[in-house]
């Protein structure tokens, strides 16, 4: 049964990037222990991954049994349910590795099935499918983003050298892994300091693949951004948001608009933009996950409101010292070791010689 199950899952994996705010799905319809279709889900408002791999069959599927990594579809969306076709396509046996969170789905796709006599089992590699739709997930039953903080830092902890220079901490390969996730996200997030500091562009470069950038969000409460920085000068096939309070100057953000730049205001919270209020109006412009790339202040701000789900640490076997060099995380900080903010379900690789930690923030 996991033999197949592997296959969906691999063959889910293939529209990273492209689906969301959908989610990755993917299916793989067997007889006499033969593959004999496969699909997923390609891109966003595209054929389900279910209507993929029965379209693709080079068999009858009639009698067969399907696997497919998200409980089949109840509803008509952008495009008819999926399991109203595996009744009529006569499928005997539907393996499915999770319930669909989504809740206009939420089991009436496995009733269906069980109603009309196919013989359904649900949850097969749950944990791993879980994790490769945990964006999906998050958003589809709380409409917020799912946001990851990224951090790369030397082995003592620094992010920058004394006189700010950070180009580059991680290797290579840590790099390329970072434009994956840019790649997978539809957002990333960063603070005026490191547009200041920096000047980054925030785009996504793979090797040999086509990508997608994700929208562009500065956190700028005074609107110092300077019109000749490389986000607001870009040619990319996505859009950046310069986020900003009262405190902005009127002509600026004028000047930025024709830089065809988006503008978000938000009340002001502490005398700054108000992080809270940010990504519940992300949620509503339907980004369903950003990733938040520093600097120091921005991530201390996001971490203290409990906005973070996920935390990507790199950490580069170097040492450069510094009493005033940055660290991943600045601002206040927590007075007492028993009010820090705790990481669960840590996973560590190592990526040529830099480490990555990854981990989840638990949620009380
Ligand atoms: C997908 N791809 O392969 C499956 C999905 O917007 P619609 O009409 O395409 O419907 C999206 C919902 O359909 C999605 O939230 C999920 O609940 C269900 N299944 N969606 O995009 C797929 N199987
Ligand atoms: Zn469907």
């Amino acid at each position: 049964m996991d033999k197949y199950m592997k296959r969906a899952i691999e063959l889910a994996i293939k529209g990273k990037g492209f689906t969301s705010p959908n989610p990755l799905v993917g299916a793989v319809i067997v007889k006499e222990d033969r593959i004999i279709g496969e699909g997923y889900h390609e891109y966003y408002g595209g054929p389900h991954a279910e209507v993929n791999a029965i379209t693709n069959a080079c068999e009858e599927v009639t009698g067969s049994t399907m696997y497919v990594t998200l409980e089949p579809c109840s509803h008509f969306g952008k495009t008819p349910p999926c399991a109203q076709l595996i009744i009529d396509k006569k499928i005997r046996k539907v393996i499915i590795g999770m319930k669909d969170p989504n809740p206009i789905v939420a089991g009436n796709g496995i009733k269906l099935l069980r109603d009309h006599g196919i013989e359904v089992i649900v949850g097969v590699l749950e944990e791993e499918i879980k994790k490769m739709n945990e964006i999906f997930i998050k958003y589809i039953s709380t409409k917020l983003p799912f946001c990851i903080l990224k951090t790369a830092m030397t082995l003592d902890g620094k992010i920058a050298t004394s006189i700010g220079d950070s180009k580059w901490i991680t290797n290579e390969k840590s790099r390329e892994y970072v434009h994956e996730i840019r790649h997978q996200v539809s957002g990333i997030m960063v603070g005026i300091g490191t547009v200041l500091q920096d000047d980054p562009s925030l785009t996504t470069r793979l090797k040999d693949k086509e990508s997608v950038d994700p929208v562009r969000i500065i956190v700028d409460t005074k609107c110092r951004i300077p019109l000749d920085s490389k986000v607001l000068n870009l040619n990319s096939n996505s859009r950046t948001i310069i986020v900003t309070t009262e405190k902005a100057d009127r002509n600026k953000l004028e000047l930025i608009k024709e830089k065809k730049a988006e503008i978000i205001i938000t009340p002001l919270k502490n005398d700054q933009v108000d992080l809270e209020y940010l990504i519940q109006k992300l949620g509503e412009m339907e980004i369903d996950s950003i990733l938040i790339e520093g600097g120091s202040t921005l991530n201390y701000s996001i971490l203290k409101v409990g906005c973070v789900d996920k935390v990507i640490s790199f950490i580069a076997p170097k040492i450069i010292g510094g009493e005033n060099s940055k660290t991943p995380v600045g601002g206040a900080g927590i007075a007492y070791i028993k009010d820090s903010i705790e990481l669960e379900r840590i996973e560590v690789k190592m990526i040529e010689q830099d480490i990555m930690i990854e981990g989840y923030l638990g949620k009380e």
